[in-house]
């Protein structure tokens, strides 16, 4: 059990998987995020591929067990979140995971290029993938958790707060160096 984002005692409501425990260190910013949003997740490694009647079992369940969204990481012939997006009416967001042969292109076209009928919503190839993925599930949740709301408002501020802070580093860097 996890805390839910009013601060009770509650389930999941994310869910993120993996084809592989090598997308943990990418997949980990993911949970950062959603550990700053106050968000509950669960985090589990299944494939495709590799095991397919796990990824089967897990998102046929996945609103049974009370997840809103589900956000998955694979990389290479990235087909998790497309079978898991095929088994679920759950929003499953993408996260194509950097390869090092054709450098995560492979991964991006095959979660963002799904037949009309069964979406994905496809992020950033790797970790800025990663860190939006949870910013866009907290977007989803914001739609019917005020708190969820509030916390990504002051995230935006915050975001702009570092944009004016790196502005004005930039600008004390080249005082009195312009012409
Ligand atoms: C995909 O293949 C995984 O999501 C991972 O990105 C990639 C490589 O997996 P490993 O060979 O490292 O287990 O299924």
């Amino acid at each position: 059990m996890s805390k839910s984002t009013d601060g009770s005692s509650a389930g999941p409501i994310v869910g993120i998987i993996m084809g592989s425990d090598s997308d943990l260190p990418v997949m980990s910013e993911t949970a950062r995020m959603l550990e700053k949003f106050s968000i509950p997740f669960e985090i589990e490694v299944t494939s495709a591929h590799r095991s397919p009647a796990r990824t089967h079992e897990y998102a046929s369940t996945a609103i049974a067990r009370g997840l809103k969204v589900v956000i998955v990481a694979a990389g290479g012939a990235a087909h998790l979140a497309g079978v898991v997006a095929a088994l679920t009416t759950l929003p499953v967001i993408a996260v194509p995971m950097a390869t090092t042969v054709l450098s995560g292109i492979d991964s991006l076209l095959s979660s963002v290029q799904m037949p009309a009928g069964v979406p994905v919503a496809a992020m950033a190839i790797d970790k800025p993938g990663a860190i939006n993925a949870a910013i866009y599930a907290a977007e989803i949740l914001a739609t019917f958790d005020p708190l969820v709301a509030e916390r990504l408002a002051a995230y935006k501020d915050e975001l702009s707060r570092s944009v004016a802070e790196k502005s004005a580093r930039v600008k004390k860097q080249f005082a009195g160096k312009t012409p």
